[in-house]
């Protein structure tokens, strides 16, 4: 009787030495130190739409509203806010805020960006409602970055049980950016502090997306390949996987499912629950649970194979086309939208078609077919 053929192993992500910060250049201006994604700034068409999307549906809490803006935070927030939706003329990014350790890592950055050549701008206490002393930056990237220590405390509602509805988010997780270059993008982002927790490459190497962290997450920020710069999304997460399905139950119930455009699933990437919502102006909100500690200074670097159907969706369930191609516009420091530039190596959903592409996942499991 043939032998019958042994099934291939199924795929496992590689795993290779973490990548501490590189060495300083000697005499270069050291980064600051930043300590996490704090806050995003986004400009919205209809805040009372944007309030109803963020504060009725998502449960976050208002801290302070006013004509021109709506500064929210969820329950284990103490800081002012984790998320601003300011009025303006069309949707856009205006701001990534980054919290650094101490008042004078805000002077880092302003000395660490000046000498990098890009727009600067000191802004006064108060500039942005809540929030102390700070710079803006428009970074190499093309993004507009903020640095803040000080920070105006707010009752943090982590244990009012009464006011959490099932679905309640507690912080802001990270944000996710998309850039022609991700190469470029990771070294930036390296040189700047951050380092690698996992990504997606190519046989032939071609660096797809990356995960980077501050905190000891598994990121702060995710750089995801496509043409740029654009806002791919921001995160906020919650303690449970079963309230990430609350949101979407209660989006459901409320007959606004619309608003679903991924998942509810659980990454690849990360392990972490995950849904992707889209609010009035199609900025994306990812609510996402449950990822991992990545503190260790030895901590390793998982590196996904592009072809890996369970890369995205560790069920295996396609990526949806709008989630690789759609992305907020980002705005220069004055306000003005900043040119796109396209992506120069393959684009991730061209190679793999969503999920579900080229999958040495799906060849290995066994056939289907009648019984005998
Ligand atoms: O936060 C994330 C994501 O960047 O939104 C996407 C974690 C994982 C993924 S992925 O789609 O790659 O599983
Ligand atoms: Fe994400």
């Amino acid at each position: 009787m043939p032998t019958p053929a042994v099934p291939p192993p199924p795929p496992v992500p590689a795993v290779r030495p973490g990548t501490p910060a590189p060495a300083p250049r000697p005499g270069a201006i050291p980064p600051p130190d930043i300590v996490r994604a704090a806050y995003a700034e986004l400009v919205v068409t209809d805040p009372a739409a944007s309030r109803e999307f963020y504060v009725d549906l998502l449960g976050l809490v208002v801290t302070h509203e006013d004509e021109d803006a709506v500064y929210l935070r969820a329950f284990e927030e103490y800081l002012h806010h984790s998320l601003v939706l300011r009025r303006g003329e069309s949707p856009a990014l205006a701001a990534l805020a980054y919290r650094v350790r101490s008042p004078g890592e805000v002077d880092a950055a302003e000395r660490y960006y000046r000498a990098l050549g890009v727009p600067v701008e000191r802004r006064a206490a108060g500039a942005t409602r809540g929030i102390g002393p700070a710079v803006r930056v428009v970074d190499p990237l093309g993004f507009p970055l903020e640095f803040f220590y000080a920070a105006e405390h707010v009752p943090r509602l982590h244990q009012s049980y009464d006011l959490h509805g099932a679905g309640a988010i507690a912080r802001l997780d990270h944000f996710n950016i998309v850039v022609p270059d991700v190469a470029r993008a990771e070294r930036y982002y390296r040189d700047l502090g951050f380092r690698v927790t996992e990504d997606i490459r190519g046989a032939d190497d071609t660096l797809y997306a990356s995960w980077l962290h501050r905190k000891d997450t598994v990121h702060d920020i995710a750089l995801t390949g496509g043409d740029g710069p654009r806002l791919h999304h921001i995160a906020f997460s919650t303690h449970e996987r079963g309230q990430v399905l609350h949101v979407c139950d209660l989006l459901g119930a409320r007959r606004r499912s619309a608003h679903i455009e991924r998942g509810p699933g659980r990454h690849g990437v990360s392990n972490a629950f995950y849904v992707y919502v889209r609010d009035p102006d199609l900025h994306r909100v990812e609510i996402y649970t449950t990822d991992y500690y990545t503190g260790d200074p030895d901590h390793p670097v998982l590196s996904w194979d592009v072809r890996d159907n369970q890369r995205r969706d560790w069920w295996g369930n396609p990526v949806v086309p709008s989630w690789y191609a759609e992305a907020s516009t980002v705005l220069d420091l004055a306000g003005k939208p900043q040119p796109v530039f396209a992506r120069e190596e393959n684009s991730e959903a061209e190679v793999t078609v969503g999920a579900d592409g080229f999958s040495f996942a799906r060849d290995a499991s066994p056939q289907v077919g009648p019984s005998t």
